[in-house]
């Protein structure tokens, strides 16, 4: 794959930025509506986004593995019936080479700046290896890519090793070293029971117990294998029982609230099950919140882990970092060698340093604050020609990503398309359609459990949920389906030449 490959000066239609699941079903599905001409900027070395960045130990998906991956490219020998993290990378890998993307692919190509050129309808975009245009910007960045680093006092005069879930130090050997686990989310409950009989001393830091229920995981046995490879038929159904089942789980979240009393008794049946002789554990593990209000985790190998002799669990908050350990809130001051951050995603300001610039010079940025306002997770008034895959609000706590992905990315291609067609300069989505609509989406919010008052990465400062789709997934398809034109705004100017409409 040449990353070398510098489009300095280049024009494209399409410009994707971020190579994740989303930004590969973006350039499969331009390519099968007959645009060609599009590339994918990458910032890291290798393309893959969230499925090659999370390697920590332990990392897999809580989707099955026949649920999260393309309805078009469906893989009848998973392993097991959750996926891990390799066999997922290993998938993009293989979804890369079967749909011939690596031309596209412009690996190490962060986007630093992006400028809406008002007088040509195209995007000015600076890369790490030059410049170009493109008629069309399309954010596939995700909302979990920049990690949050909490500002912890003293961190910086810490003396040992410190990184990031996210950015795991694989050449950092932890056989034997006192560690400190910082956070008790998705990411944490998968590496702290992988890590734990490897270091002397674990402490993990918990600010919030989090719902753990049994994770259904196994191998998935050749014969099966066989009968998914042999009957396409039978494949299909597996999948769809699988969808219905995981969609189901979305009354848990915003039905009514014996169902969310339902998951409750498992989790505490799960913790009571898992943690038997340990009751004063089991009480610094009991979540205090409605189940779903932040993610749900599933783990079979967490609480046993945290009942190791060589594993702390702190509940008493942070006080201060110091050069050789942690202090906590209880004033007792505990030697460590590393410190690992479990603590997420920074997803209000998951753009960073990128300078996004729309109509008039508005920064994506700003918008961002307090939480981004979209239209189908997809547009924003004063960004033309500019859309988003799973953008804001469409974030799922119940079922595949990957569902998000595709509708998005259809909406996305029909927009590229109807613009084409029309011969438009640019397409712009009205401000009081996407006002709307956000008006109805938010007010879905209201008695479900994710409104119901914890703190979680879904709410932007100031409470805004603009992380999650409020519904079942397959209403958020039915409203992607089809390129909306009345609710845009078109530029019908004359077009440049060279760029002429199709
Ligand atoms: O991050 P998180 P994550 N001091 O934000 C704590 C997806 N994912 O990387 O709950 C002390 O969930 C914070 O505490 P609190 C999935 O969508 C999926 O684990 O805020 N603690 C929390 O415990 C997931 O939701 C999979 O009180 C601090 C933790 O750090 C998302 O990624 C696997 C702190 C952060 O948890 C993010 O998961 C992994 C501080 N200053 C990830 N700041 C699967 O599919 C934060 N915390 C299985």
């Amino acid at each position: 794959m040449d990353s070398d490959q510098s489009d300095h000066g280049a024009d494209v239609e399409v410009a994707i930025v971020g190579s994740g699941y989303a930004g590969l079903c973006m350039g499969i599905k331009l390519r099968e509506r007959g645009i060609a001409d599009f590339v994918i900027l990458e910032q890291n070395a290798e393309f893959g986004g969230t499925w090659r960045v999370n390697s920590y130990p332990g990392a897999a998906c809580d989707i099955p593995s026949h649920l999260y991956s393309f309805s078009f490219a469906q893989n009848a020998d998973w392993s097991r019936k959750f996926p891990r993290q390799p066999e997922l990378l290993a998938y993009a890998e293989d979804i890369v080479r079967r749909y011939r993307l690596a031309p596209h692919l412009r690996l190490g190509h962060g986007l630093l700046a992006a400028d809406y050129d008002e007088a040509r309808g195209r995007w000015r975009l600076r890369t790490a290896h030059g410049e170009l245009s493109a008629r069309n910007l399309v954010l596939a960045t995700g909302g979990l890519s920049r990690a949050a680093l909490p500002a912890l006092p003293g961190l910086d005069s810490f003396a040992g090793k410190v990184f990031h879930s996210a950015r795991w130090d694989h050449g950092y050997d932890l056989r034997g070293k006192r560690v400190a686990v910082i956070g008790t989310g998705a990411s944490a409950i998968q590496f702290v029971p992988e890590i734990a009989p490897l270091v002397a001393q674990l402490d993990l830091y918990q600010r919030t117990a989090p719902w753990v229920l049994p994770r259904p995981d196994r191998a998935i046995t050749a014969a099966e294998r066989w009968l998914l490879r042999r009957l396409p038929p039978l494949r299909k159904l597996y999948r769809l029982l699988t969808y219905v089942r995981y969609e189901s789980r979305y009354l848990v979240f915003a039905g009514p609230s014996w169902l969310a009393g339902v998951a409750a008794r498992l989790g505490r049946r799960h913790l009571r099950r898992q943690l038997p002789h340990d009751a004063a554990l089991r009480a610094r593990l009991a979540p205090s919140y409605r189940p779903g209000c932040k993610r749900m985790l599933l783990s079979n190998d967490y609480y046993p882990a945290l009942a190791r002799a060589n594993v702390g669990l702190h509940t008493c908050g942070i006080a201060a970092v110091r050069p050789r350990g942690i202090v906590g809130a209880d004033g007792v001051e505990r030697a460590v060698d590393a410190i690992i951050f479990a603590t997420g995603f920074d997803v209000e300001h998951a753009l960073g340093a990128v300078a996004v610039r729309g109509r008039g010079g508005a920064l994506l940025a700003d918008a961002a604050r307090g939480g981004l306002a979209a239209y189908r997770g997809a547009t924003v008034p004063g960004f033309p020609n500019m859309y988003m895959i799973a953008g804001p609000n469409t974030g799922l706590g119940h079922n595949s990503m990957i569902y998000m992905i595709e509708s998005g990315a259809r909406y996305a291609v029909e927009a590229v398309l109807a613009r084409r067609r029309a011969g438009w300069r640019a397409l712009e989505v009205r401000d009081d359609v996407c006002r709307q609509y956000n008006q109805r989406l938010q007010a879905r919010f209201k008695g479900t459990a994710w409104a119901s008052g914890c703190r979680s990465w879904y709410l932007a400062s100031g409470g805004r949920n603009s992380a999650l789709w409020p519904g079942f997934t397959f209403e958020y398809r039915r409203i992607t389906r089809r390129f909306d034109a009345p609710a845009y705004v078109a530029t019908s100017a004359h077009l440049e030449e060279g760029h002429r409409a199709l």
